[in-house]
């Protein structure tokens, strides 16, 4: 399953390269990396129930914390009472599904029992299950992911520091490479050498070319030359990293909008996705993160990483509820393979089921 990308990326659709002009700007002397090595055998596509075992394993911290809760507050029960309900708010509570998300969940469970409509302590979990299912769906989803008529796709990666933006990045090239595409990374925090020599690991290590520059320069201009670079080299997608200094610093959210300005100028209708990546472990800050970059870049997407090493994974459902963004990808590891499409289904799926 390669998800949305996939659809809407257009695979398989030619570019017919068009009269090669003058370059204005010769690529970053770095811009050639590497030279695409033959093609890897595409792997043996994962069954759907290896990739829901994968998700379970990552999501594994985070299952236990909720569910140990949950079947302790169930151990026993044969009856739902007052006490069962305010137990099971005070346990959902502290899982970081957001209070106003468990307070609206267990309105609806009090609602639900007066009136009968729910037998037992099972149905009561059911309902749990059902009703985050729901909110995680209700998240009203953008307009559909328009492809650029012609041109490549561009994603502008967002996020504050050590937040895996760049990993991310990384394991998100190597799906759209897989998926048959040419993908150009391009190294726009400048900040710390060791950021754009990342960067460059992670293009030798899937195969794609990584535009960048020496540190400290200018961040717009080295998405504006990359962009330069691709003109006319049949890029399908572009994916830009980009620092991630204290996001509570006016003078980043200056720079990433200069930075989008930048490539809106010279790539009409891109960026095409802004994509703000969160870390699942740092919880509720994750949520205030979420607001202050929408604020500042108009976010059109989020991935949330780290998933796999925290029993925070509740965050997911509180971020839905907050914005009406689509989560697009989760991390679940550090390797290249673990990010995965967001389902809600699957989510819910590997989180309440042994
Ligand atoms: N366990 C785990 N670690 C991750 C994940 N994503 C990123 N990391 C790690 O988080 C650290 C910071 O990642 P990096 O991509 O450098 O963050 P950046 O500063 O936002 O670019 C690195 O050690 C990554 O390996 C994930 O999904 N799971
Ligand atoms: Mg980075």
């Amino acid at each position: 399953m390669l998800g949305w990308f996939k659809k809407k990326i257009g695979l398989g659709a030619d570019s017919k390269p068009e009269p090669q002009p003058q370059a204005e700007v010769s690529p970053a002397p770095e811009a050639a990396l590497s030279e695409l090595p033959p093609p890897v055998p595409e792997p043996a596509p994962e069954t759907q129930a290896g990739l829901l075992q994968r998700l379970k394993s990552g999501l594994a911290k985070t299952r236990s914390a909720l569910l140990d809760k949950v079947d302790r507050v169930f151990h026993g029960k044969k009856v739902i009472d007052a006490d069962l309900l305010d137990e099971l708010e005070e346990a959902l509570v502290t899982s970081d599904l957001g209070v106003r998300t468990v307070h609206e969940l267990l309105d609806e469970a009090r609602a639900q029992v007066s009136r009968q409509e729910l037998a037992d302590p099972e149905a009561l979990r059911r309902f749990l299950k059902a009703r985050m299912l729901d909110f995680l769906r209700q998240v009203e989803r953008p307009a559909e992911l328009v492809l650029p008529d012609s041109g490549p796709f561009v994603i502008l990666v967002l996020g504050v520091n050590g937040v895996g933006k760049t990993t991310t990045i990384g394991k998100l090239a190597h799906k759209f490479k897989q998926a048959g595409n040419k993908v150009l990374l391009v190294a726009a925090d400048t900040f710390r050498a060791a950021a754009i020599d990342q960067l460059k690991v992670w293009g030798e290590r899937i195969g794609v070319e990584v535009s960048a520059q020496q540190q400290g320069a200018d961040p717009s201009s080295v998405a504006f030359d990359a962009l330069e670079y691709a003109k006319n080299r049949n890029f399908n997608v572009i994916i830009i990293d980009t620092a991630g200094r204290l996001h509570t610093k006016v003078n980043l959210m200056e720079e990433l909008r200069k930075i989008k300005r930048v490539i809106a100028k010279k790539c009409p209708g891109a960026p095409h996705e802004v994509m703000l990546v969160l870390d699942a472990t740092t919880g509720q800050n994750a949520v205030s993160q979420a607001r202050q970059f929408h604020q500042a870049a108009g976010l059109t997407g989020l991935a949330l990483t780290k998933l796999d090493g925290t029993a925070k994974g509740g965050i997911v459902v509180n971020i839905s509820r907050e914005f009406n963004l689509p989560i697009r990808f989760i991390g679940v590891g550090e390797k290249m393979d673990d990010l995965r499409d967001f389902d809600p289904a699957e989510f819910v799926e590997a989180i309440f089921s042994a």
